[in-house]
């Protein structure tokens, strides 16, 4: 305990050495180093039905080029002006219309793009296109050339995810336009998934990048494995059925800063209260239910996108077999040494 008479002087010592840009840590402490995760991220959801129509306006209102890219940011509320919706992690929501060319350009950040509706528009990096799909992950490494191109007849939407929190916190953002509005088309579509992709590598490969060198990662094959897997009716009490999204090269997550997920549960099933370091968006693929963040209930469907932020315990509910993906910096708090889970005992 401070000494009564030196407590009255304190509030004008602060103050005081204010001005030199010093402040007792004393008066910070409690809210610096908190006794377990203190998020200013706030549970939420976006539905698909309500994002939908207000971007295909945007649609009407300015090209792909003209934006540069054509996206709604999912913004959460509780960080407002952010441009986030972790306190780590970005996400949007990109259109592209048919003929659309959203320009080539290069950025430190890392994306995926995990793809909502459409068929048949691409996105490709140093020139190397992949045809999107519903439910397909597309990488895009840092630095490396991308553009994005619609040649089917129909709009077509995706999630954006990016670790633009991450590398603004480090103050480490470099971005170029190139000359071109897309990259010279130099290798060979699909090429990437036949290369690495195949459960086969080129002998003496050196990887040049963190990121894993498959570009692709369809949802055929993603979901062929989950309802192979669900037949041994082995289900983790927390997750169901979760896979992560993995580099070839060495088995970890295919992106250095964003880890990606596709989980399945079955119909009826609950899953027990987990929590973890990392926060988690979700994006429905198939499927509905709700899932139960603290004392909040978000009824999904297709489409539909929920954050849950650090250390809040929640629960999913499946009423039909549902398909969810999910990406979060697991990655990088576990390169760190940081990342915790809670599995249960509330
Ligand atoms: O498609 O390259 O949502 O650079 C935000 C920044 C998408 C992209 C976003 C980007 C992109």
């Amino acid at each position: 305990m401070v000494d009564k008479e030196n407590a009255k002087k304190l509030p004008e010592y602060s103050d005081k050495i204010l001005a030199d840009n010093l402040v007792p840590l004393w008066d910070v402490l409690g809210k610096l180093v908190t006794p377990e995760p203190k998020s200013p991220c706030q549970p939420t959801m976006w539905k698909y039905s309500a994002v939908r129509p207000v971007l295909l306006e945007a649609g009407s209102l300015l090209t792909a080029k003209e934006a540069e890219r054509r996206v709604l940011i999912l913004e959460n509320p509780g960080m407002p002006g952010e441009s986030k919706i972790t306190t780590s992690l970005y996400a949007g929501i990109q259109l592209i219309m048919p003929g659309e060319i959203a320009p080539a350009h290069k950025h430190s950040q890392s994306a995926f793009r995990f793809i909502v509706e459409g068929e048949g528009a691409y996105t490709a990096v140093e020139g190397e296109k992949s045809y999107m799909s519903k439910g397909d992950l597309i990488l895009t490494p840092n630095g490396r050339w991308h553009d994005h191109g619609n040649e089917s007849e129909e709009p077509t939407f995706w999630l954006d995810g990016l670790d633009i929190p991450i590398v603004q916190f480090f103050d480490a953002s470099f971005m170029e336009h190139h000359s071109e509005d897309t990259h010279p088309h130099v290798i060979d579509d699909g090429d990437s998934v036949a290369r690495y992709g195949s459960g086969l590598m080129p002998v003496d490969f050196e990887p040049t990048s963190l990121t894993s060198p498959v570009m692709k990662y369809p949802y055929k094959r993603t979901k062929q494995a989950l309802d192979k897997m669900k037949q041994s009716d082995e289900w983790d009490p927390c997750h169901g059925l979760r896979l992560m999204y993995v580099n070839p090269v060495d088995g970890k997550s295919a992106m250095p800063t964003m880890g990606a997920f596709m989980q399945l549960l079955p119909k009826g099933f609950e899953t027990s209260s987990y929590r973890s370091t990392d926060a988690m968006v979700f994006s429905v693929v198939e499927g509905s239910g709700k899932t139960q963040i603290g004392d909040k209930v978000f009824e999904w469907g297709p489409n539909d996108i929920f954050v849950v932020p650090s250390w809040h315990h929640h629960q999913h509910f499946a009423d039909d077999e549902s398909v969810l993906f999910s990406y979060s910096d697991r990655p990088v708090q576990q390169a760190l040494g940081l990342w915790r889970e809670d599995r249960g005992n509330r």
